[in-house]
This record gives structure tokens, C-alpha cells and sequence, in this order.
């Protein structure tokens, strides 16, 4: 008979399922509810997922290879057991099972707590990358920190986003093991001290004032048709002791608590900013505390193989993803040089060897800086080994380029005004080997402007890497029709090469196919015009054309733009009741950080406008606007698939990359776009007759604001244009509030940083066009299936051989199952 832990036939899993109900959620059939359900059905699939993870763990620590290690803030992984039953093709048999038991799959999949622990696309990209690395074999391990509280809640009041904690430990968590056994120690406060050691060196030591225990949480990280576990290590904050017993003991009790409450603080919460950094002290100890135990569990890996450290980097690749984690590179000189003796220059070209930075934003308010104000008292030793990184730098510089002072000061980790603070982008390009860009353009724009003086130094450390998603989540798991219809016609091996959808290119002249793509569509459609309806009270056409804006809310991002056509068409049809427009449905859903006013007044523009539109007896059934509260990725999942229109409309060369708009190309939306990010590669892959493009370009976005921007003059000459402005300001849209929406309208007229209305007449001219080829439904859905079949470029999976092969260097690494046998362990 087949292991009851391993067995993968139905009757095993079966009897699994059942027996976890019983053994582990002590329940049966008669008590059980939909959550004791899940988490059986959580244990019987986690139980193969460790016979896999052990089997992995082994041959890596036998053959000492070398590993991919991705740290990051945030890692947006989503709700893993939809994802494990794919990847362990347990799917199909998994649905028999719980269908015989008398329950439905779907229901048991959503009882899962979505974890939120990143904001938006970079913490979503970590999440795909982990994803591809381990489907191609690559040895990896995903580093951050395990928050308590993700990313917030975020539910719709009277229009208005409120924000509620994200407790999504609550119930526990299925799919993370604790290994106490592996905690380790971080210092923070102090001072430094020098030293002699025993043979006359000069050393420097750290006396710290506090000890943080840094806890690992591992989460099993299964590739898609493979064997092969990789492991994602979150580390949770705990006090150094229980108690401060010098406190305790002189019967200050409280202080003693206090203390170790406020060393728990550091995992405990999410920044709930994207593209802003946050100058708080415990935001910067976050970023210390988990790249100094990350790295010390590396060292400690690499030490178990290997006599010295003097060929750590042949044992790890490290990644930084953006800023958040370059504290990694003077710790990793900290840790060589003080803590294990290596003279500097040794631990330096390590260090180099190991690292590499992606940047993911041009726009400057959003490069990290961290005043030396916070930097010296928390992390004393950090910082003076900032110093001789950056005074060993300038030395070259100046012998590069004698008498170049200005360069010198351009080129410094040191900021002086308007505060002496370390610019972390700068430090991350010195002390790494590689340094990427996530979209052509955006790489482009770095060697010309942001990082323009590191280029110059070294150009062969630039790469691109164009960002990617997997096609698991995002196709077969979001899109369970359209993968069975790509399976249908050419088999699985789309899945893990995605190129292979190009071989259906000419079903988009077949009648048949098409109207099977139609009602695929339709369908998704249906979905979610449910789901609108569930949390909104909503209700919409599935038949009328679905134009989607899902992101995080920011102005570069132009939700805003959206609103202002929005309006005009409602004006439109206002002025002649009897137009024929095309029927559609605006839907938007995205968080606004909750220090930023601007973006949170957007969300509450585009409610009032719905508020009026959607219930003027004159529209019906032609413009409906719905804003979905509490976008997430399990949300998402049913947003994506069910798009007609994709809008991607940031002012060009802002948007690093973007990624969704990947996600809605794959399930058949046309893009509505600028060229930016990775919209121009987008537009080159799918052709650029099947994508709407509209807007200034970068270089004429940067010519207009060198020649002096006057938004007014568009408004003045615009009559439509200035007739919705007038409107929104006014308090057409706010009638018991009138002045509510002048801070908008006001930022439009008198700056307008992102160029709403210089875009404006080609962005409504362009969604005249997507009116009418709509009208179309065979050319259109002969669009659309182009854009699905040629978004192969855009899986995670290219994205992260191009890495393993030009920056990584690392190879793939097969696991047999035999070498780990539960039954003979
Ligand atoms: C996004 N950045 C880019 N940042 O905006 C997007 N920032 O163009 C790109 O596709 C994506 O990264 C992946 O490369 C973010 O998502 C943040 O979320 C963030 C979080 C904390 C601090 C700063």
C-alpha cells in the first residue's frame, strides 16, 4: 500500500484527507467546517511538498552548489495551495477527491488567508521569480521578513479608503515551519570599540545595546513539473531573552516587558508605501535585521562545506532587490572583516563578487536615503564601514579623474544637503557586480540619467532584465479555460515554455476557435461581474467591454486620466441622450498608501463619479463605473482573466516596467497604453496593430518640461477638456461638498507633474478607436487572441534564465526522488 504521507494515488489522498481532518483539526464529517476542511486538505498536500523539500535539501547540501539567494522586503506570494496542487499536478486528482467527499475545491481554496507581506509589483515579482527559479532547477532561497501584519485591509467607506490590520496569522499558518534551532543573533545601538588581536591587527568591535533573535519561518517554494523544493525564510524578531532579568530582578517588571515587546516590534508591521521610502528608524532596522541574519545563516551554510570564507561567492549569487536590503553589503564586510578576520580588501572583492542590484524607479523622491542622523546610533559600525567604502571609492574616482571635484561630489555615498545622508542606491552600485534595470527603456533611462556617472565607470556592470510572471498563476491557475483550450491544441509544455503559444497564431483566423475564445471571456466575465456584484452591490454587463485599471494609486500612474474621460463620455451622452456609444464598464481597485492624500482623494473621485453615473437613469445601460475594494493577489486572479481593455496609461518614463499589464496581455486584453515600462516591448511582441498607443513619449515628456509645461493652455483651448476640469472642481461630483476635489483639480492646472492634460485629447481619441474596433468582434477577438499567443517573452521563466545565465552564473541542479525516502528515513 502506498505512504499515506507520499502516495499521490486518489485513494490515498483520500484516506489523507480524511485522516488530518480526524488526527490534526480533531474533527469529522459531523463538526467539520469549510476551514477545518482547507486545512486537511493544506496538511495532505504540505506532506508531499516536504518529502520533495527534504529530497532537494539533501542533494544541494551534498553537492554543495551554488545557490540564488533573492533578499527582499516583501515577497507577495499569494495563496499557496491552488499553486502547490498545480505544481505537484496533484490539481485534477485533488478536485475528484474533494468532489467525492461531497465539498467543492473552489470553496476550500478560498478559506486561505491571502498573505499580503509586499505592496505591489516588487513584492509580486519576488513572488513569481521564487516561482520560476525553482520550475527551472535553479538552488534558491527567498530572504526577507515574516510581518505579523501585511499589507493593510483596505475597505470602502462613503468613497473613502480605510485601512484595517491584515491579522492573517490569526488561524495560524499551514505552510511555514519554525526552526528555532537555527535563530540567530542581531546587534543594534552601541558603540564601536578598536582593539589589538592577538597578532598586533588593528580590529574593531561592536558593542551593541540591544540583541535581537532572529526566528526563521521556512515556506516550501515548489517548482511546476519538478521535484525540486526551494525554500522561502522569513525571520521573525524576538527579544534576545525573555525577560531583561537585571530589570526584573530589581523589580522593574514593566521595563522588562517593555523591552521585549520592543524588540518584537521590528516584524511587526508591513510600510505600507510603494515608491516612497520611509526615513523611520524601525523601517531601517527592519532592513538591518533581516539581511544580517540572512547573511549570517549563509555564512553558517557555506562554513558547514567549507574550511574558510574565501570562496563564498562561489556558494551564493545574492540578489537585492531595489535598495531596501544594500545594508547587506556593509554587513557582509562586517561580517568578514571584524567577525571573521578577513583583511579588507579579500572580504571587498567577495563582497563584490556576490552581489548584485536591480533598481526599480527613476523617479528620484523615491531613492532611498538614510540621514546618518539614524543611520550612526543604530547601526554605529555600519556606518563607519560605510564610510571607509565610500572614502576608498572617491580615492579611485579621483585617481580616474584627477581635479574632477564636482564629479567626486556627484559620485559620493554621501549626500550633504539637504541633510548628510547615504544615498543607498549608490552604495548598492559600488559594492555590487551587476546592477539592472526591469524594462529596455527603464534600463536605458538609468545609463542616461539616474545612474548616469556609474555607467560611465563601469558600463559592463549594466544589464536589462525585463520583468516577467508565471504563467502558472497567472494562466493555468487564474485562467483554468484558456490553459485547457492552449492544452487542448498543443499540449502542456506551454507551461514551463511559454513560447510555444506562438504555434497558435493562425487559430486566430478560425471561426471556431475564435467563438471558443469568446466564450471563455465571457464567462471570466460572468466571474467577476459576481464578484463586483458580491462586494459592491454593483451590478454590470458582462456583455459590454470591460476596461480595467488595477494598480496601486499614484498620480504618475494616472488613475485620474481614466476619470476625466470617464466624465467626458458621461457629458456626452448627457448632452444627447440618444448617442450610440459603446457600452462599458470602468473598473478600478488599487491601495493608496495611507499618508497620501492625493492618492486616497483619487479613490474617492472615482466613487462620486460612480455614484452619479452609474444611478442617472440617462446612462443605463452604457457606463458603469465600479471601484473593487481590497485589491490583493487572490483577487486579482479573477480581475485579470476577465478584461477586454487593459489601461496602462503612466506618463511615459515613470513606470519602471509594470507587470500586470503583462498578466492582462497573457488572458487576451488589448493594452491601452504609453510607451513606457515594459509597454513598448509589450507593443513590439504582440505587434503594434493589436495594442492602442497613445501619448508623449519619455524624451518628449522631458522636452515639454525643459521648455516650460503650462497644463492651462491645454485646459483654455480644450473646450471638452476644461468642461470636465470645471465639473470635478465645482462639485459637480461632491455637491455637499464642493471644494472636496479642488486639491486635483488644482494640482492638474497649476503643475500637472504627470502631464494629465497634455495626454489628454490622444488619450480620448485612442479609446474612440478601442470603441470602435470593438464593435468588431471578430477582428477583435483576432487581437486578442494575438496578444495571449505572443506574451511568451514575459514569463518569469526567461526573465530568470537570463539572470542564472549572465549574472548569476549559477546552473540548474536535478533532484531524483529516491534519494530521500520517508519510509527508509
Ligand atoms: C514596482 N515598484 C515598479 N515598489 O513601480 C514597477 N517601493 O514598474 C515594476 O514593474 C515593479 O516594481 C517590479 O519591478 C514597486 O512595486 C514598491 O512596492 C516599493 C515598496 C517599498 C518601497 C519602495
Amino acid at each position: 500500500m502506498e505512504d499515506d504521507r507520499t502516495g499521490m494515488s486518489l485513494e490515498t489522498l483520500k484516506r489523507a484527507f480524511a485522516d488530518h481532518l480526524f488526527y490534526l483539526q480533531g474533527k469529522d464529517a459531523s463538526s467539520a467546517d469549510l476551514a477545518d476542511y482547507y486545512s486537511a486538505l493544506a496538511y495532505t498536500v504540505r506532506d508531499r511538498l516536504l518529502h520533495r523539500w527534504l529530497a532537494t535539501q539533501e542533494v544541494y547540501a551534498c553537492k554543495a552548489v551554488k545557490r540564488v539567494c533573492y533578499l527582499s522586503a516583501e515577497f507577495l506570494m499569494g495563496r499557496h495551495l491552488g499553486n502547490s496542487l498545480i505544481n505537484l499536478n496533484l490539481f485534477e486528482k485533488i478536485d475528484q477527491a474533494i468532489r467525492e467527499s461531497g465539498l467543492e475545491l473552489q470553496d476550500l481554496l478560498s478559506e486561505e488567508e491571502d498573505p499580503g507581506l509586499g505592496n505591489g509589483g516588487l513584492g509580486r515579482l519576488a513572488a513569481c521569480f521564487l516561482d520560476s527559479l525553482a520550475t527551472l532547477e535553479i538552488p534558491a532561497i527567498g530572504y526577507g521578513i515574516r510581518y505579523e501584519f501585511g499589507i493593510f485591509y483596505q475597505q470602502i467607506r462613503d468613497g473613502w479608503q480605510v485601512e484595517i490590520p491584515d491579522q492573517w496569522l490569526r488561524l495560524g499558518n499551514v505552510w511555514e515551519l519554525p526552526r528555532r534551532e537555527e535563530a540567530v543573533e542581531i546587534k543594534l545601538g552601541g558603540y564601536t570599540e578598536g582593539y589589538h588581536d592577538p597578532k598586533g591587527n588593528y580590529r574593531v568591535s561592536w558593542v551593541a545595546d540591544r540583541i535581537i533573535l532572529a526566528v526563521p519561518y521556512d515556506t516550501p517554494v515548489p517548482g511546476y513539473d519538478t521535484n525540486v523544493v526551494n525554500i522561502l525564510r522569513l525571520w521573525k524578531a524576538e527579544a534576545g531573552d525573555e525577560f531583561n532579568f537585571d530589570a526584573f530582578n530589581a523589580g522593574n517588571y514593566d521595563r522588562a516587558v517593555a523591552d521585549k515587546m520592543s524588540s518584537e516590534n521590528i516584524s511587526k508591521v508591513l510600510y505600507p508605501n510603494d515608491n516612497t521610502p520611509q526615513g523611520r528608524t524601525l523601517r531601517l532596522e527592519q532592513q538591518y535585521f533581516f539581511v544580517s541574519a540572512s547573511l549570517q545563516d549563509m555564512i553558517r551554510k557555506h562554513l558547514a562545506l567549507n574550511p574558510t570564507l574565501d570562496n563564498f561567492q562561489d556558494s551564493f549569487a545574492i540578489q537585492l532587490n531595489d535598495t531596501h536590503p544594500t545594508v547587506a553589503i556593509p554587513e557582509l564586510m562586517r561580517l568578514l572583516v571584524d567577525e571573521h578576520a578577513m583583511d579588507w580588501d579579500a572580504a571587498w572583492s567577495i563582497t563584490n563578487r556576490t552581489f548584485a542590484y536591480t533598481n526599480h524607479t527613476l523617479m528620484p523622491e523615491a531613492l532611498e536615503r538614510w540621514p546618518v542622523r539614524l543611520l550612526g546610533p543604530t547601526l554605529p559600525r555600519i556606518l563607519e564601514i560605510i564610510y571607509e567604502i565610500n572614502h576608498r571609492f572617491l580615492e579611485d574616482v579621483r585617481s580616474w579623474y584627477p581635479g574632477d571635484e564636482a564629479r567626486l561630489s556627484r559620485l559620493s555615498i554621501i549626500e550633504e544637503e539637504p541633510e548628510k545622508s547615504v544615498r543607498m542606491a549608490y552604495l548598492a552600485c559600488i559594492g555590487s557586480h551587476a546592477i539592472n534595470g526591469v524594462a529596455a527603456l527603464h534600463t536605458e533611462l538609468l545609463k542616461r540619467d539616474t545612474l548616469h556617472d556609474f555607467y560611465e565607470l563601469w558600463p559592463e556592470k549594466f544589464f536589462n532584465k525585463t520583468n516577467g510572471v508565471t504563467p502558472r498563476r497567472w494562466i493555468l491557475l487564474s485562467n483554468p479555460q484558456l490553459a485547457a483550450l492552449f492544452t487542448e491544441k498543443i499540449g502542456k509544455k506551454w507551461l514551463s515554455n511559454l513560447d510555444e503559444l506562438k504555434q497558435l497564431e493562425p487559430c486566430a483566423e478560425d471561426p471556431e476557435f475564435r467563438s471558443r475564445w469568446q466564450a471563455i471571456k465571457l464567462h471570466n466575465k460572468q466571474v467577476l461581474a459576481e464578484k463586483i456584484y458580491e462586494r459592491t452591490g454593483i451590478e454590470v454587463d458582462p456583455h459590454s467591454l470591460f476596461d480595467i485599471q488595477v494598480k496601486r494609486i499614484h498620480e504618475y500612474k494616472r488613475q485620474h486620466l481614466a476619470v476625466l474621460h470617464i466624465i467626458a463620455l458621461y457629458n456626452q451622452i448627457k448632452a444627447n441622450p440618444g448617442i450610440n456609444i459603446q457600452p462599458r464598464t470602468f473598473i478600478f481597485a488599487g491601495k493608496a498608501a495611507p499618508g497620501y492624500y492625493q492618492a486616497k482623494l483619487i479613490i474617492k473621485l472615482i466613487n462620486a463619479v460612480g455614484t452619479i453615473v452609474n444611478r442617472d437613469p440617462d446612462v443605463r445601460g452604457r457606463l458603469k463605473v465600479v471601484f473593487l475594494p481590497n485589491f490583493s493577489v487572490s483577487l486579482a486572479q479573477y480581475i485579470y482573466p476577465a478584461a477586454d481593455l487593459s489601461e496602462q496609461i503612466s506618463t511615459a518614463g515613470k513606470e519602471a516596467s509594470g507587470t500586470g499589464n503583462m498578466k492582462f496581455s497573457m488572458s487576451g486584453a488589448l493594452t491601452i497604453g504609453t510607451l513606457d515600462g515594459a509597454n513598448i516591448e509589450i507593443r513590439e511582441e504582440v505587434h503594434p496593430e493589436n495594442f492602442f498607443l497613445f501619448g508623449l513619449t519619455a524624451e518628449e515628456v522631458a522636452a515639454l518640461k525643459d521648455k516650460g509645461y503650462r497644463p492651462r493652455d491645454y485646459y483654455n483651448s480644450n473646450a471638452q477638456l476644461k468642461e470636465v476640469i470645471d465639473q470635478i472642481a465645482n462639485g459637480t461630483f461632491s455637491p455637499s461638498e464642493p471644494d472636496l476635489f479642488k486639491p486635483i483639480t488644482d494640482s492638474l492646472l497649476q503643475q500637472d507633474d504627470y502631464m494629465l492634460l497634455a495626454d489628454y485629447q490622444a488619450y480620448v481619441e485612442c479609446q474612440d478607436e478601442v470603441s470602435k474596433a470593438y464593435r468588431d468582434q471578430d477582428n477583435w477577438t483576432r487581437m486578442s487572441i494575438l496578444n495571449s499567443v505572443r506574451t511568451g517573452k514575459f514569463s518569469s521563466d526567461r526573465t530568470i534564465a537570463e539572470y542564472a545565465k549572465e549574472i548569476w552564473k549559477v546552473d540548474p541542479v536535478e533532484v531524483p526522488l529516491e534519494v530521500y525516502d520517508p519510509a527508509n528515513a
